[in-house]
């Protein structure tokens, strides 16, 4: 395709992304049909609840996970993301825990929701390096250890949702990709965009609860669709 994009003009780009943007590089979404796992639904297996209640299981599903995230490669949604930045300031925003943005040559991520390849200490907030000490693993001060995500009922880390806020009011145009709008606060960061006066651009397979907001909706995949609106910057 030829001509200006909907990003034509625009000096600063912040991308809001989520697990659909992940999906071409094999890890499954959390809703609709792919978001089961062993019969589990995967959003009330992300929650203190389900971490209280039997945290055996939901480890086994974090070192499944885990072991997807560090075997998956970032695929061409996450490289065209990384390029915005030869014609743009760029900021992404993701509430993927995959490590993908990073590694596609991001600079500037702001990973709202944790990083699956990190674990801390429930009771004692400590990071910890290294191999599990059995299976649910404990810290040496007798806490559980626990994968460093935030689920649902925790307050996102402070300076994180601050930087997130903060890229929302100050981009001229934000690109929201693979994601349900399902989850708050995240969610509300197009809001601040719109309200800032962005333009707002939507990447989705599918229409989602503020499809009607948006200046732009690109129906189709992060993997196709990116990759042509950043190279019409
Ligand atoms: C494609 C595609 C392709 C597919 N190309 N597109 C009632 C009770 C309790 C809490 C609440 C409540 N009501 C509201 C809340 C708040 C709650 C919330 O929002 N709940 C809603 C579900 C109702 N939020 C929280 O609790 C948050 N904390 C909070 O608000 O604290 C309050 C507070 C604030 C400030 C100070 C103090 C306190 C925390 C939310 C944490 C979310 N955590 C998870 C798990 C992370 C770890 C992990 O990965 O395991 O984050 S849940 C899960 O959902 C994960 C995701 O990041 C997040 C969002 O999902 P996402 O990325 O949108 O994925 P999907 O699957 O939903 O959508 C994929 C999309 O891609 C679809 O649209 C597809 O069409 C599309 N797609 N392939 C393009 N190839
Ligand atoms: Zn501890």
């Amino acid at each position: 395709m030829t001509g200006p994009g909907p990003l034509a003009g625009a000096r600063r780009i912040t991308f809001v992304t989520g697990a659909g943007i992940s999906r071409e590089s094999g890890i499954p979404t959390f809703r609709g049909r792919e978001g089961l796992w062993r019969n589990h639904d995967a959003s009330k297996l992300a929650t203190v609840a389900a971490f209280e209640r039997d945290p055996g299981l939901v480890w086994e599903w974090y070192l499944e996970r885990r072991r997807g995230a560090l075997a998956a490669e970032p695929n061409a949604g996450h490289l065209a993301v990384a390029a915005a930045e030869r014609a743009a300031e760029v900021r992404v925003v993701t509430q993927n825990i995959d490590g993908l943005h990073g590694r596609a040559g991001s600079s500037r991520v702001i990973e709202l929701h944790g990083n699956i390849t990190r674990t801390r200490c429930s009771s004692c907030s400590g990071d910890w390096e290294g191999d599990l000490p059995g299976m649910p693993p404990r810290c040496g001060c007798g806490g559980l250890l626990r994968p460093d995500v935030v689920w649902f009922g925790e307050a996102l880390g402070a300076a994180e949702w601050g930087a997130a806020a903060e890229a929302a009011s100050w981009c001229d145009a934000m690109v929201i990709a693979g994601t349900s709008l399902a989850v708050s606060p995240a969610n509300t960061l197009p809001l601040a965009a719109r309200r800032a006066g962005a333009t707002l651009v939507e990447v989705n397979t599918e229409e989602t609860p503020m499809s009607y907001m948006m200046d732009a909706s690109l129906r189709g995949t992060c993997s196709e669709e990116l990759p042509r609106l950043v190279e019409r910057l």
